[in-house]
């Protein structure tokens, strides 16, 4: 089935927030925000934006009917600053009129008078001070202290590697509208609409039975709209609730770029451990997760950082350790692979080190310790249905990776100037929220009368397509045709108490949810159909019934409509939670995924050892979708991830200045990939492979995993840069810039 937006996408017809009829009287809405990352607010004085032109209102902390406070896990977030700022871009006031140039115009007016207070910016530095989130946690498996002994030999290091803006091409946003009795109707770009009924009826001080989020779709979320969709959607909300108005607001990307949080950067210490058979003994990491300045979702991603600390690879004894460290910078957030990606990378960065003072190549360590079935992991989980070998040896056949290799060396000899790198990346990623408690979904399917069937999840469609994976989920159940279906916007109100789509789970979770209230339906509908047809086995196909397997005269049509004059209910309702998974905190130790997901990718660029800039002749992936529903779908993820994944590893540079200020503030400062810079190939083989039984039709979470393949990209230059300059000692931080691979290129040893 192609994706069932392709064509309204194409056309430029479908419906993103600000494509939505705006009903008469709206107003518009602009975040105010600080301009310095750390003072003291000593007074704030409206009075003359107040009185410029087309302005309605300006709302501040004094505006608040309820609860200052946005914070999720942890409550340390308020809407609005009160009595004093924690990073720039921290919202102080909100700007409501009757545009928005109007609202900008008015916003040069607000005067702040600050008293400045130290800023800090570095992770290291505040966890130095004891400024951390929460208590730091480690995960523990074996005895590092003895297995020390054992090691022939022992690496340590430091590897630092940065954020990422996740530049969905829809930028936040919210439009409220009020409705009876001080009820609102929030239109919200965001992952997670339960969360955001949860906190405007927070900060509204209202029950969650009057506030209904409505989401159609996003132009992309990444993770940054699972918790970060929230406050816009509050703020106009509160305007809302307080001039009985429809009020808006879509951000600018630079005031996007400014205020909302990005993927976390880490800095991390490790030491590793090998035997004489280059068996990875011993492996020891210490995380320091930059937050932001306050929780958001830092404390769930620090949890998945340690999850992946050791990648594909088993490694018996483990220490590893994460402080999530609280600096003045906006609260960083969820960013597809969720912490997962900082923590592989350090254990490459250690692999690669090893390798390098060995003298092997870093492939021949990490083929020697990927997973197998029954390997424990150091939280605990025992693995089964392992594929990490299977992709490994599968990705080196299919794509001959052996005259690969030898055409690259050949290449490397006779080439001055360009030099070629390749490198090997195997993933692991575990499927499953972390925190267990969320880990379930709902879906409600009515059928009309005329045979037309509406669907509701709790799922999101933001590009992913989610919605067509639901949609075939009803055709192949219920026999019948997609135009029969309609896939509803998520809403509040059809389906409550969601979790965000998000953690790659949103299939899964909602499908089996769907999958379950569409197999109810479909059990009553043959009870009514073999009323007629006694005795018979009962089976819908291509809109008509069939009786012991032949066709019969009656349509779906006509099967529906006998069912309502027979007062059958038409609706169901489902709900779906994982099975099996289980966490115990205070031990460190469970079962919290339902499932992995496994692939390597070998990945080859050119370095132009002149300038510094390269280029990815290809990239070759053996992907474990299990029995994917959507081949085409499902290879658009790995595309996407994958670049994605690529460009946080080499392109994309994060910089804040030493005061907290974000220098990358526009598309001009802050380079993403784009056609010239994607691989010039990318292969991708589906492994065949029993899938999983928790999965969705057995097709595996597809979502986030790939992205970590973008890793290979970072030490297929670095395996370049090696090759023009071999005895420099270079560090393992990213993003690998060309400017940085310049300098690598000609750093002394
Ligand atoms: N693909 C597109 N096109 N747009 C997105 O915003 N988000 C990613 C991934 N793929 C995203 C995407 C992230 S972070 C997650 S968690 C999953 O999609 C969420 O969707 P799923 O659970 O349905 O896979
Ligand atoms: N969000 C979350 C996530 O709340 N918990 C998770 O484990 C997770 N994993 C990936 C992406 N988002
Ligand atoms: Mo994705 S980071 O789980 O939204």
């Amino acid at each position: 089935m192609i994706n069932i937006d392709a064509h309204n996408h194409v056309k430029g017809k479908s419906i993103y927030l600000d494509d939505i009829q705006e009903v008469q009287g709206t107003l518009y809405a602009l975040p105010f925000d600080a301009t310095v990352a750390h003072a003291k607010i000593k007074s704030i004085d409206l009075n003359a934006a107040l009185k410029s032109h087309g302005i309605v209102s300006i709302l501040t902390a004094k505006d608040v009917t309820g609860l200052n406070q946005i914070g999720g896990i942890i409550p340390d977030e308020p809407l609005f600053a009160e009595d004093e700022v924690h990073f720039r871009g921290q919202v102080i006031a909100l700007i409501v009129g009757t545009s928005e140039h109007h609202c900008r115009m008015a916003s040069k007016l607000i005067k702040v008078e600050f008293e400045e207070l130290p800023v800090i910016v570095d992770p290291r530095e505040a966890q130095a001070k004891g400024k951390l989130i929460m208590p730091p946690r480690q995960f523990k498996l074996g005895d590092t202290e003895s297995a020390w002994a054992k090691c022939e030999h022992i690496f340590e290091g430091r590897s630092d590697v940065n954020g990422q803006e996740h530049l969905y091409i829809e930028t936040q946003g919210a439009y409220a509208r009020p409705k009876e009795d001080g009820s609102i109707v929030i239109s919200s770009s965001t992952q997670g609409p339960t969360a955001v009924q949860r906190m405007v009826a927070q900060v509204l001080g209202i029950p969650m039975h009057k506030v209904e989020i409505d989401t159609v779709r996003l132009g992309g979320g990444f993770g940054g709209k699972e918790d970060q969709a929230t406050p816009w959607a509050v703020m106009v909300a509160l305007a809302c609730q307080m001039l009985h108005k429809p009020v808006k607001m879509s951000m600018h990307r630079m005031d996007d770029m400014r205020m909302t949080g990005k993927r976390h950067p880490y800095s991390a210490d490790f030491k590793i451990g090998l035997d004489k058979d280059l068996k990875i003994i011993a492996y020891e990491v210490t995380h320091y997760q930059n937050a932001g300045a306050a929780a958001d979702l830092s404390p769930a991603v620090m949890e998945r950082t340690l999850f992946h600390s050791t990648n594909a690879y088993f490694v018996p004894n483990v220490i590893a350790k994460a402080y999530s460290c609280k600096t003045n910078l906006p609260p960083n957030t969820a960013f597809r692979g969720f912490g997962g990606p900082q923590g592989k990378f350090v254990i490459e960065a250690a692999i690669v080190k090893a390798a390098e003072s060995l003298g092997v190549s870093p492939a021949m360590i990490q083929k020697a310790n990927l997973v197998k079935d029954g390997d424990e992991l150091s939280y605990g989980q025992i693995l089964q249905q392992v594929e990490a070998s299977n992709t490994w040896e599968t990705c080196m056949k299919s794509y001959d990776y052996e005259s690969q290799k030898n055409r690259v060396e050949a290449f490397n000899k006779t080439n001055a100037r360009f030099k070629k790198g390749l490198a090997i990346q195997p993933i692991c990623f575990g499927i499953s929220f972390t925190n267990t408690m969320m880990n379930h979904a709902r879906a409600l399917v009515h059928i009309y009368h005329d045979g037309s069937v509406v669907v509701s999840t709790g799922g999101v469609e933001m590009g992913q397509g989610l919605n067509t994976k639901m949609l075939q989920i009803v055709v192949e159940t219920l026999g019948i045709k997609a135009d029969k279906v309609r896939l509803e916007s998520t809403n509040t109100l059809r389906v409550a108490n969601t979790s965000p789509t998000a953690a790659s789970a949103g299939a899964d979770l909602n499908g089996k949810a769907l999958l379950m209230a569409c197999n109810a339906l479909l059990e009553r509908l043959k009870a009514v159909a073999q009323k007629e047809y006694t005795d018979q086995i009962i089976e819908i196909k291509d809109e008509m019934v069939y009786a012991n397997e032949t066709k019969t005269e009656m349509s779906w049509k006509d099967l529906i409509l006998k069912a309502f004059t027979q007062r059958v209910a038409l609706s169901e309702n489902a709900h779906y939670a994982t099975p099996t998974i289980h966490y115990d905190k205070t031990k460190e130790k469970g079962h919290p995924f339902a499932y992995h997901v496994y692939g390597t990718s070998i990945h080859e660029v050119t370095v132009d050892c002149l300038k510094g800039t390269y280029e990815f002749d290809s990239i070759n992936i053996v992907h474990d979708f299990g029995k994917s529903m959507n081949k085409d779908i499902d290879n658009g993820q790995i595309e996407g991830g994958l670049v994605q994944g690529i460009g946080w590893m080499t392109l994309e540079e994060i910089i804040y200045n030493d005061q907290g200020r974000l220098v990358s503030n526009a598309l001009s400062t802050y380079k993403v990939p784009d056609i010239y810079s994607v691989p010039k190939q990318i292969n991708i083989q589906h492994l065949e492979t029993e899938g999983h039984e928790l999965a969705i039709k057995k097709s595996k979470a597809v979502g986030e995993p790939p992205l970590m393949y973008g890793i290979g990209a970072y030490f297929a230059i670095r395996s370049a840069v090696k090759a023009f300059n071999p005895n420099a000692d270079l560090a393992v931080n990213a993003p690998y810039t060309p400017e940085k691979v310049l300098m690598d290129l000609y750093r002394k040893s």
